[in-house]
């Protein structure tokens, strides 16, 4: 350390003192002395947007022990999955990042200094950007780190050292829900709170495998007193339909033709709600619309006969009942994802299921913070829910954060998979890639794999330099990960929480907050950033910035007081708390009265949103969006004939694995290799038997996969799990048109026995 420390001195002056002091959040420096006599801290999990909260357990050093969860959040109420439970053993991982990593000219990566490590970030990008000019490069990050942070790193790629382009993984996963959301309200707001898991009549799962995917979720609904209905509509039985009380089992992307079916049967019965009608736009033109989207109309897109729709639409319509909708990734990762999910709003919008308990169009979020990326990760929408376009948004974005008007683009970064395509084209020349493995998680990745020679420089920043992507890196960052840091995620409802250091990060790992700081000054452009101290005085900066915006939390006072109030849901705007300091008593009121003091200033545990009635859009209406449905890009045919999905695998495997495959335990809780459902008719007629080898072919890859032979999956289609890093070399690379996100669940295949 005594080394490092003196390197640091010798070549950058300046970050000395940034290595030395460690705020917020251990990096390279000792436990914070305020934690030692506590012996235990919470944090929300740092996987999925369910966002419960743990417990952790500290020794005296203030390291942390074991974890259990936590009793009185009102997320989880004392619950969690085998990955919340098992949260602490990827940091111990043998094959952590200890050093940043350089490769050499024999071709391998070799550990460096960091002050090397940030000379060579420097001079890569800079001599790529006076060559090439400032679209030349590109970030590529996540929904999986903190929001400070993200915003950091949106911020400093594009105010700081000036390039255009960037996107989150949040693409892969939620672009469709935001474009959704964002024409039909105005605004990227899902609106639900979880109570109304427990407060529904009917619950219908559109695309969401929530037993294993979510499991918390599907606890707060197993909470339900009302005996609800529990519909699943998924082309998979999976382990959520079959705990379900009903299973749609609809052909693969048929979703469009049966809402547009539902609401026809609907509109003709009259089961419709004319208060909320009025409170939308485009009714008249959906109603004409859907007169020719007959159920018998539907029969042959979704394989369900006629009575089945009628039946379907009679539970999501029926009066004085709540209905909920809840989408997840069978929706979104889709050729046409954001119409299906608005015709899942328009049903909603049109019985009046919105702005009550136990209703709502509600998409379920995937990671621990895509719902702080979509708001604050300056990508899609300019830092804290603005528009890059709208001349005011940047005034107030630029004065906010204390930066020149001119640093702030006007135009809109690509796509995700524009920023590809253009490295493919040569024409984006260097990646940096940030808490995310698109290597094996991008779709069609081997043509990813394909462009690395095309790439003149690849920056990687992860825990482990063993992922598909960092063995790719010319540059590795070890990154310090969840438990290691601290800052805040957003979960699905809408709920801030604040995750804590309670490890210290091994070797030089740091923090991405503190690579972030350790890069604006060595490129030069730290003073920019000099508010940004540590991840609380950054939230409290962006927290300013949502003033007069739908997801204004200006009423939020600090870390603690969203840990006092058990979370904060958002909107949380300070003129809440102004209405109620002038309620309170005269005594109680506190000495500021722009902030009451957290232990009054508690909001409601469960918000939802539009109650009111009014939404997001110039004219506080929904509006109704619709257009016809299109073909599957992919059909099978003679060559493939199979249609090949792809999803979660297990509650015990998150993703590409390289946190899950770390832990002993949830590694015996799933299988190690990969495998397919085949139905065992299709299997019978191939001559695959049920633990075989089976080679499976797409037009662009293969891979192998052990048989698994279950009527899970209908005739004609095949599942695999997308933990194995093999199955994207498979999925077809086409998006959905208004979102941009990839259609990750049909495509064709061929199998043959092996
Ligand atoms: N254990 C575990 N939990 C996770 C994750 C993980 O990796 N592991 N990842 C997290 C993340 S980031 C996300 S985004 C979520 C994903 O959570 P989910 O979306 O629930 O998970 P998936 O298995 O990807 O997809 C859900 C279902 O969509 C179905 N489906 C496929 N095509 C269609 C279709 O055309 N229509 C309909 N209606 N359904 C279809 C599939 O059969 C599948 O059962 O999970 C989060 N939670
Ligand atoms: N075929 C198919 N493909 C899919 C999907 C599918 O359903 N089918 N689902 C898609 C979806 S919804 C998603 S969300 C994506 C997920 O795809 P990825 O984001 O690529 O998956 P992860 O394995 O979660 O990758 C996160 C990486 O960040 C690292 N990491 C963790 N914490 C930190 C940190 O604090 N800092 C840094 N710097 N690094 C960290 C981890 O080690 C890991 O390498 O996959 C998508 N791909
Ligand atoms: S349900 Fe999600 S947030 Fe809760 S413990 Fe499991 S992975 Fe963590
Ligand atoms: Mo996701």
């Amino acid at each position: 350390m005594a080394r490092f420390i003196s390197l640091l001195k010798k070549s950058t002056g300046p970050l000395t003192a940034e290595l030395i002091q460690t705020p917020g959040d251990f990096g390279l420096g000792k436990v914070p002395a305020r934690l030692k006599p506590a012996s235990t801290i919470t944090s929300i999990c740092g996987y999925c947007a369910t966002g419960c909260q743990l417990k952790i357990h500290l020794d005296e050093n203030g390291q942390a022990i074991n974890l259990s969860p936590q009793a009185g959040y009102p997320v989880n109420q004392g619950m969690a999955c085998p990955k919340g439970w098992q949260a602490l053993d990827p940091l111990d991982a043998p094959d952590r990042g200890t050093t940043p990593l350089l490769r050499g000219a024999d071709g391998n990566l070799h550990p460096i200094d960091w002050p090397t490590a940030l000379d060579t970030f420097v001079s890569r990008f800079r001599a790529i950007q006076e060559a090439h000019g400032h679209e030349a490069a590109a970030f590529l990050s996540t929904g999986q780190t903190p929001l400070e942070e993200m915003a950091f790193l949106g911020c400093l790629w594009k105010f700081g050292m000036g390039f255009l382009h960037g996107d989150a993984n949040t693409r892969q996963c939620m672009a469709t829900a935001v474009t959704a959301y964002k024409q039909s309200f105005g605004f990227d707001a899902p609106p639900a709170t979880y109570a109304d898991f427990e407060e529904s009549d009917v619950i219908v799962l559109v695309g969401s495998n929530l037993c294993i995917a979510h499991p918390i979720l599907w606890q707060r609904i197993m909470r339900n007193r009302r005996s609800p209905k529990i519909i699943v509509i998924d082309p998979r039985s999976t382990e959520t339909s079959q705990a379900a009380t009903h299973h749609v089992q609809l052909k693969p992307k048929g979703d469009l033709a049966l809402y547009y079916a539902l609401a026809h049967c609907i509109l003709r019965d009259g089961r419709i709600d004319p208060a909320s009608i009025a409170r939308s736009e485009g009714f008249d033109k959906f109603a004409e619309f859907v007169k020719d989207h007959t159920p018998e109309s539907a029969v042959g897109k979704t394989g369900l006969p006629a009575e089945i729709i009628e039946a379907l639409a009679r539970d999501v319509s029926e009066p004085g009942k709540r209905v909920s909708w809840w989408w997840t990734m069978g929706i979104n990762q889709s050729h046409e994802g954001v119409r299906a999910a608005q015709a899942i709003i328009n049903l909603c919008l049109i019985t009046g299921n919105i702005g009550k308990p136990g209703t709502g169009p509600n998409s379920v979020t995937g990671q621990c913070n895509a719902m702080g990326s979509r708001l604050f990760s300056n990508t899609t929408s300019l830092v804290g829910g603005h528009d890059f376009a709208n001349a005011d948004h940047r005034r107030k974005v630029a004065e906010g954060l204390g930066l020149p008007l001119d640093c702030i683009p006007k135009e809109r970064s690509l796509a995700y998979d524009e920023i590809l395509a253009a490295a493919e084209r040569g024409e984006i020349k260097g990646l940096w890639v940030v808490a995310t493995n698109p290597f094996h998680s991008w779709i069609d990745s081997g043509r990813l794999e394909a462009l690395r020679d095309k790439l003149e420089f690849l920056v990687v920043q992860d825990m482990y330099p063993t992922t598909e992507t960092a063995r790719a890196a010319d540059l590795f960052l070890p990154a310090a990960g969840w438990g290691e840091k601290s800052g805040t995620f957003i979960n699905s409802e809408r709920r801030i929480g604040t995750l804590k250091p309670v490890k210290k990060a091994p070797g030089q790992a740091l923090s991405d907050f503190r690579i972030f700081r350790l890069l604006a000054n060595a490129w030069g452009c730290g003073r920019l950033f000099e508010q940004w101290t540590d991840p609380e005085s950054a939230f409290k900066l962006l927290r300013d910035l949502t003033a007069d915006r739908p997801c204004d939390i200006t009423g939020i006072e600090s870390y603690d007081h969203l840990d006092q109030s058990g979370g904060i849901q958002w909107p949380y705007p300070i003129s809440d708390c102004r209405l109620k300091i002038a309620d309170s008593p005269q005594e109680t009121r506190p000495a500021d009265i722009n902030r009451q003091s957290s232990i009054s200033n508690r909001p409601s545990p469960e918000r939802r949103l539009f109650e009111d009635g009014i939404y997001y859009t110039p004219s506080g209406k929904a509006r109704i969006l619709f257009s016809n449905p299109a073909p599957l890009p992919e059909p099978p045919c003679d060559d493939y004939p199979f249609l090949l999905l792809t999803g979660r695998g297990s509650s015990s495997q998150w993703h590409t694995q390289s946190r899950t495959a770390k832990s002993d335990i949830l590694r015996k809780l799933a299988p190690a290799a990969a495998y397919i459902e085949i139905h065992p008719r299709d299997a019978r007629r191939l001559g695959i038997a049920s633990g075989q080898q089976v080679l499976i072919r797409s037009s662009r890859g293969e891979m192998t996969a052990t048989a698994y032979l279950a009527p899970t999956v209908q005739p004609g289609n095949v599942f695999v799990p997308m933990h194995y890093p093999e199955v994207n070399r498979l999925t077809h690379p086409s998006f959905d048109p208004h979102s941009r996100q990839p259609n990750y669940k049909a495509c064709a295949v061929s199998l043959t026995p092996l």
